[in-house]
């Protein structure tokens, strides 16, 4: 759920390399119309080819609408059409002269917060829907909460359906403040709030003549302009290789394959193999194209060592001088989704980079008021409560706090019985309560 590798956008959605890529996730509550604004933005911006937009109004026909309904560039499945809300991420790849996007469109239902979780974990910004003629909902504060815990530290609030109150600017001003205050205490550093209607195309990709009070940017236009998305999976700590495969040379020797996150990994740096911690040298490191100098974060390598070392799937390769901590019990923060709620005694499997690992609840601590923004006491968590909670691991796991790495500080947990996901976590707790976004 978290960005574990491979957890990334469908392939086929990524765009070359050296690009300046923002990947971002829409969140919000039920019908605020995320999906409705990602398809405005598609249209308008000229991304659809015309048979897809053939296909749309028949589809948007047979659904009884008279126009294109653009909420269906990104719901494809014919569940959400019928029902006219999102089920599961839709990744969508759009591009302007200024900027590449990596677009996942989530849902807004409540039942649906897991797939949300996932679509926000690869983000580096979100654009947060709100229905202005109803302002904030519990599950756009809990969406909000899950984003910026996930790592999502800017924001574009759309402030939707401004046609439905006369573009009133109080509506916008509303919903700004709610953000804000709700922002302050998250630990995000960029608010950027456009009265919009998504619907009609209002200050989507073109600025509109309905809200003259307003002068700020276009949601593209914000979009075009946040800041770039490294966060993702650079971290600025050491370098981190999660053992995915051993590859076996016929000749003889091995070499190891997985993604960099973190910071970068070169031919000759000192290394340790953690949890074992046997120390080595990296004598080569290689892409798919061949050896490099140099393999930066998010990019998908093997790598020889010096030493014949015992190495395993699961295991993480990391510099000597900037290894991760190697612990058996994780202070964490976890999103639970499942039905029956969690306790103290739960057992579970936890999957934490390439390591699958029996996990043990030692205790759960608080839960997140999402009114209040602050852990109260508890000893349990219900369906779709953030929270805080001790876990003990089967395996001892090399892990960073989850605003140091996104990979090593992220791990999900898994039924036993019916191997379902049911919680997201992060290594670490979260500091409530910073400096206001700008
Ligand atoms: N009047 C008006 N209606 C809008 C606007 N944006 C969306 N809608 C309508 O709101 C309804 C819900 O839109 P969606 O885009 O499906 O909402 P969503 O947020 O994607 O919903 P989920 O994905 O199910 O959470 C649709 O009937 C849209 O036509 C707007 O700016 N003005
Ligand atoms: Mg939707």
């Amino acid at each position: 759920m978290a960005a574990a590798p491979g957890a990334g956008p469908a392939p086929g959605v990524e765009p070359g390399p050296g690009s300046a890529l923002l990947r971002f996730a829409t969140i919000g509550s039920v019908d605020d119309g995320k999906s409705t604004l990602i398809g405005r933005l598609l249209h308008d911006t000229k991304q659809l080819f015309e048979d897809q937009l053939e296909a749309l109004s028949s589809a948007s026909r047979r659904h009884g609408s008279d126009g294109v309904d653009l909420s269906f560039v990104t719901d494809g499945l014919r569940a959400e059409r019928e029902q006219g809300i999102t089920i599961d991420v839709a990744y969508r790849y759009a591009s302007t002269p200024r900027r590449k996007f990596v677009i996942a469109d989530c849902p807004g239902h409540v039942q649906y917060t897991r797939n949300m979780a996932t679509g926000a974990s690869t983000a580096d910004l979100a654009v947060v829907v709100v229905d202005a003629t109803a302002g904030l909902r519990e599950q756009t504060r809990r969406h909000v909460c899950i984003a910026a815990l996930l790592g999502v530290r800017h924001l574009v609030v759309a402030a939707n359906k401004m046609d439905l109150v006369g573009w009133e600017q109080g509506a916008c001003e509303a919903v700004d403040g709610e953000i804000r205050a709700l922002a302050a205490v998250l630990g995000v550093e960029t608010v950027v709030t456009v009265p919009v209607s998504a619907l009609f195309g209002d200050n989507v990709a073109e600025a509109s003549a309905n809200a003259p009070w307003y002068d700020g940017p276009t949601v593209l236009g914000a979009l075009e302009a946040a800041p770039a998305g490294a966060w993702a999976l650079g971290g600025g700590g050491g370098a981190r290789l999660p053992v995915q495969w051993v590859v076996r040379h016929p000749g003889g020797g091995r070499s190891y394959a997985g993604m960099v996150s973190g910071g970068s990994l070169r031919p000759g740096d000192a290394v340790v193999v953690l949890p074992g911690g046997q120390r080595s040298r990296l004598t080569s490191v290689e892409t798919f194209d061949g050896p490099v100098d140099e393999a930066s974060p998010s990019l998908s390598v093997t790598v020889r060592l010096d030493d014949e070392l015992d190495v395993s799937r699961g295991d993480l390769i990391a510099p000597v001088d900037r290894a991760p901590d190697v612990v058996r019990e994780l202070e964490a923060t976890v999103c639970w989704f499942a039905d029956a709620p969690l306790r103290a005694g739960d057992r579970f499997r936890l999957k934490h980079t390439t390591r699958m690992t029996p996990a043990q609840v030692a205790s759960v601590d608080g839960r997140l008021d999402l009114g209040a923004m602050a852990f109260a006491p508890a000893e349990e968590l219900g369906t779709n409560d953030i929270g805080t909670a001790r876990l003990v691991v089967g395996t001892p796991l090399a892990t960073d706090p989850y605003r140091a790495n996104r990979v090593t500080g992220s791990f999900v947990v898994i039924d036993e019985r019916t191997n379902a996901t049911v919680a997201a976590g992060m290594v670490g707790r979260p500091a409530l309560g910073s400096a206001p976004p700008g």
